[in-house]
């Protein structure tokens, strides 16, 4: 069979930037499918997959898991999926990841949706969310934006030379910050 032509949007941000929260307001509006990259790794945990240790211990660390493993999470989604709009939150986060899911997939994203938030109001959030994630406390959280300012930024600007990154503010509110995100997505108003 013909194969469908998958369209895709990265969503990108500092960690408690928002991304997940605004996500799923795009799939209720706009019929995407969310792809979170973390989600997919915590299943996989929870799964009792034989990366399950190692991928705990990245996510404890603040460490970007080898793109081998996340690539293959995110292509499986995918393929599964009935839908062609995807919406991949929390990836690529770094060169490699950027050059594996190219490589792999074939697939260019569309645009790249980045949410802007300083350090401060992240870790605020972050410190707030209690949902019992390893990774939520001052420790990790402070490599956790090392390692976003060192390696996930550089793939932003890669995409930013291209054109393609639309920058959201993302310290307003949830429902501000979803009037501004509409406008991009008017192109796939059902
Ligand atoms: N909140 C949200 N929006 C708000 C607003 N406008 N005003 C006030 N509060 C707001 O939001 C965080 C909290 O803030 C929530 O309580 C929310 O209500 C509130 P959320 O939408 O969850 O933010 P998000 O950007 O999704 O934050 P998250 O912590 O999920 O981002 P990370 O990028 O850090 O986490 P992720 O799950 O993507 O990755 C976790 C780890 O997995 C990584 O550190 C890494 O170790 C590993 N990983 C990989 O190795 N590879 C990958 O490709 C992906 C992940
Ligand atoms: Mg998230």
């Amino acid at each position: 069979p013909e194969e469908k032509k998958l369209h895709v949007i990265f969503v990108l941000g500092g960690p408690g930037s928002g991304k997940g929260t605004q996500c799923e307001k795009i799939v209720e509006n706009f019929g995407f499918t969310h792809l979170s990259a973390g989600d997919l790794l915590r299943a996989e945990i929870k799964s009792g997959s034989e990366n399950g240790t190692m991928i705990e211990n990245m996510i404890k660390e603040g460490k970007i898991v080898p793109s081998e493993v996340t690539v293959k999470l995110l292509q499986k989604a995918m393929q599964e999926s009935e839908n062609d709009k995807f919406l991949i939150d929390g990836f690529p986060r770094n060169e490699e990841n950027r050059a594996a899911f190219e490589n792999v997939t074939g697939i260019q994203p569309e645009f790249i949706l980045f949410f802007n938030c300083p350090e401060e109001e992240m870790l605020k959030r972050l410190l707030n969310r209690n949902q019992g994630r390893v990774d939520d406390n001052v420790e990790t959280i402070t490599k956790r934006f090392r390692v976003f300012s060192e390696s996930s930024l550089p793939v932003v600007n890669y995409y930013d030379s291209k054109g393609k990154v639309r920058k959201i503010d993302a310290v307003k509110s949830k429902e501000d910050v979803f009037e501004n995100i509409k406008l991009l997505f008017a192109p796939f108003i059902q």
